[in-house]
């Protein structure tokens, strides 16, 4: 994700018609709007610059995706809860918006600052500079001299801002100018060109020049597209993972998955692909700027409480033996009847395998996996040595990993949450203890183990459908990965739970779809789904996701035609 320069935001005049004229702002002072423009577009040159710096100094030297992912870091769990709530997979999207919007205001700020002392507004732009400076040295995937891009935007910022405040007109104008200046307003609406005559009437120290400042502050806004254009060009890197993406031939698996069954895929018009396609595929990270691996530089190293340590090459993981898994992977803030959720193929090598040439000591208990980006999950070690499909993935249904699924490589354990298990991007497996290590989201109030918990949703009909009386389709998908669905019930209103119709199951470390016939007698109705597992159904309690999972049936209402 390239920064997008703000643009400036215009400062609305609450003077009255007098406050129009562009040279008369608030109590005879100069003009504010301008000055508050010179902050934009100066704050975006600021950023332009520093992102073109970072885009040389390399990856994670950005100070808006550093400054914009400590935030995200910083972000109480309840408040990231809510932002997924509300935005789903777009929370980065309305975080980006957010952060624009903050940048704007703080933008202008330092404009007006430096209209009222030079000092004051360059002290301000370094200030954030510093903040970016800081903020970028202190990632965890962070170049040497990660703080140098901030420091040079914000240098050429306060140049900027400095150069265009003192075009943008004196702060406080002396009463005889401000006198004129009301009088060139009384005449009515100034149109630009009576102003520019007004201007040229006033002495050129002490009233702006228009022309001037609009020079200066366009020739700012086109050094900073240029510089944006060209930083989001440089990106090297980026390219070189997209590129590399695009060479990788998967080998065959040793050991392919079984074709999925024709029966998988519920009949009812509407219900999900049992598959689900990478495109569809939901996506949860932390990440503000999805981390560009390049494959030929990545290295995973397993240590910690190992008898040795062991370092993998892509190269060298490509030519391990690689076994093919249908696995389902849920998120932890799926709320009940939510779609973080998705089933895919993926390719790997068993987790198990590679921890075995490692040899974790008796006393260790977990692996924490850590990302590029800093990202940890807690994984159990005894659910990473078992004998399932718990896989250091690199493909996904047939094609290398998309870059924001974890490219080149991720972990995939089935049975888990996301959180405690998928780490995407990975590049470090630390085997450990639960006693001595926190992962990312357990020091934020979530819980150190996450197994997954049987959940089943209604997709057909959509709640609040108005239906036809007679037979309805209804259908949906439900999970209980490692443990398998056993069965499927459905209760409308305050009727028996009856069986639903199971579709054929891909493995038990899938999900698994169900249908059912619904005669349907006008009038409102609730539907509710619950789903067993080996070990009984799936409780009716509600839980919220925070801190290991929601529970509780998913119900519908709909509304049946008499
Ligand atoms: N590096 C990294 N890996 C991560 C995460 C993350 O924030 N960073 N989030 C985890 C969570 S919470 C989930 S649910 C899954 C989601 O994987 P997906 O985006 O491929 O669906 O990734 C996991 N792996
Ligand atoms: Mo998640």
């Amino acid at each position: 994700m390239e920064p997008t320069p703000p643009t400036p935001a215009p400062v609305s005049d609450r003077q009255g018609p007098a406050a129009r004229h562009p040279a008369a702002g608030a109590t005879g002072a100069g003009p504010r709007s301008w000055a508050a423009a010179a902050g934009g577009v100066s704050a975006a040159l600021t950023l332009a610059v520093a992102e073109l710096a970072a885009a040389v100094v390399g990856p994670g030297s950005s100070p808006v995706n550093a400054v914009g992912s400590a935030f995200v870091d910083a972000t109480p769990a309840w408040l990231k809860d809510a932002a997924i709530a509300a935005f789903g997979v777009h929370d980065k999207t309305a975080l980006v918006v957010g952060i624009l919007l903050v940048l704007a205001v703080v933008a202008a700020a330092t404009g007006l600052a430096a209209r009222r002392s030079g000092p004051l507004g360059t002290a301000l732009v370094l200030a954030l500079g510093a903040v970016g400076a800081v903020a970028a040295a202190t990632r965890a995937d962070a170049p040497a001299l990660a703080a140098l891009p901030s420091l040079v935007g914000a240098a050429a910022g306060a140049v900027a801002l400095n150069r265009l405040v003192a075009r943008a007109g004196p702060g406080p104008v002396a009463p005889e100018h401000a006198h004129r200046d009301e009088a060139g307003d009384a005449g009515g609406q100034t149109g630009a060109d009576e102003h520019e005559a007004d201007l040229t009437r006033s002495p050129a120290s002490a009233l702006p020049d228009r022309r001037a400042f609009l020079r200066a502050a366009t020739l700012v806004t086109v050094l900073a597209a240029v510089g944006g254009v060209a930083a989001a060009t440089v990106n090297g890197v980026g390219r070189v993972a997209v590129a590399a993406r695009d060479r990788i031939l998967l080998p065959r698996p040793r050991r392919s998955a079984a074709p999925v069954p024709a029966g998988a895929q519920a009949p009812v018009d509407g219900v999900v692909d049992v598959v689900t396609r990478n495109d569809d595929f939901y996506r949860i990270d932390t990440a503000l700027t999805v981390p560009r691996v390049d494959p030929a530089t990545w290295e995973l190293r397993v240590h910690g409480l190992v008898e040795r340590e062991v370092t993998l090459t892509f190269d060298e993981l490509l030519a391990s033996d690689l076994v093919e898994a249908h696995v389902t992977l849920a998120c932890v803030s799926n709320p009940v009847g939510g779609d973080l959720v998705g089933n895919a193929l993926w390719l790997g090598l068993p987790v198990r395998e590679l921890l075995a040439r490692a040899v974790p000591r008796p006393d260790a208990d977990m692996v924490l996996s850590t990302s590029v980006d800093g990202f940890t999950a807690s994984t159990p070690l005894e659910v990473l040595t078992d004998d399932r499909d718990a896989l250091l993935a690199v493909g996904m249904n047939g094609a290398p990993l998309p870059l924001e699924h974890g490219f080149p490589v991720r972990m995939v354990v089935p049975g888990l949450y996301g959180y405690v298990s998928a780490t995407k991007w990975v590049t470090d497996l630390e085997v450990t203890r639960f006693a001595d290590q926190d992962a990312y989201w357990t020091v934020r109030g979530w819980s150190p183990q996450g197994p997954v918990k049987t959940s089943s949703r209604i997709e057909v009909p959509r709640t609040g459908a108005t239906l036809p009386a007679g037979e309805v389709a209804v259908g949906g998908t439900a999970w209980a990965q490692h443990r398998g669905v056993v069965g499927v019930e459905v209760q409308v209103d305050t009727g028996p739970w009856v069986a639903a119709t199971l579709a054929d199951e891909i493995s038990v470390d899938t999900w698994r779809q169900w249908s059912w016939t619904w005669d349907a007698e006008p009038g409102e109705h609730v539907i509710r789904v619950r789903a067993a597992d080996p070990e009984g159904s799936q409780t009716g309690d509600e839980a919220p996701v925070v801190p290991d999972g929601a529970t509780g049936w998913h119900e519908i209402r709909v509304t049946v035609r008499g």
